[in-house]
């Protein structure tokens, strides 16, 4: 069991759809910890960095122009394992096929358009929230809900 961090942008789609609460309330239920948020439009030399894995892709300008567009929203949510549970609950790429319950799945339609964006792995998170955050902008508090979230072992674990 590890504690980790993810990156989270709620993109252009999404905020224009008005699902900013939305998406927050599932991950506070969900148990996971919000320890850093910004609205923000991202700068083209940030987009560059975001999404260089994609950036020999076909899709790679109109990508950064649509998430360039306007505001966005950034978030670092923290939990034991807290990368491969956002992924869960964010739901694969592509709505049409992204399983019912998950965000894509209960919101979207689209590929492009999958409102939501987070980290794929731990390393992925590290580097995003760099993109994006400085250390001071993220917080240490302790969440008086954490010791019905989880077990003593669980969370002697996360001070490991
Ligand atoms: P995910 O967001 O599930 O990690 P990726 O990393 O494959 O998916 O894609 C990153 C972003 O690129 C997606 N969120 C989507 O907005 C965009 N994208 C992916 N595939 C396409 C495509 N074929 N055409 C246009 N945009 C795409």
């Amino acid at each position: 069991m590890k504690t980790s961090r993810t990156a989270v942008l709620v993109k252009p789609d999404g905020l224009q759809r008005g699902l900013i609460g939305e998406i927050i309330n599932r991950f506070e239920k969900k148990g996971l910890k919000l320890i850093g948020l910004k609205m923000l439009i991202m700068i083209d030399e940030q987009l560059s960095d975001w999404y260089v894995e994609h950036k020999d892709k076909s899709f790679f300008g109109e990508l950064k122009s649509f998430m360039g567009s306007m505001p966005i929203v950034a978030m670092v949510w923290e939990g034991i394992d807290a990368v491969p549970v956002v992924r869960k609950l964010v739901g694969t790429t592509l709505g049409r096929e992204a399983e019912a319950g998950s965000i894509r799945g209960d919101f979207g339609m689209s590929q492009q358009f999958n409102l939501i964006h987070a980290s794929v792995n731990g390393e992925e998170a590290v580097r995003e929230i760099k993109i994006i955050f400085s250390e001071d902008e993220l917080f240490n508090y302790a969440g008086v809900m954490e010791t019905v979230i989880y077990t003593d072992f669980e969370l002697n674990s996360l001070k490991k």
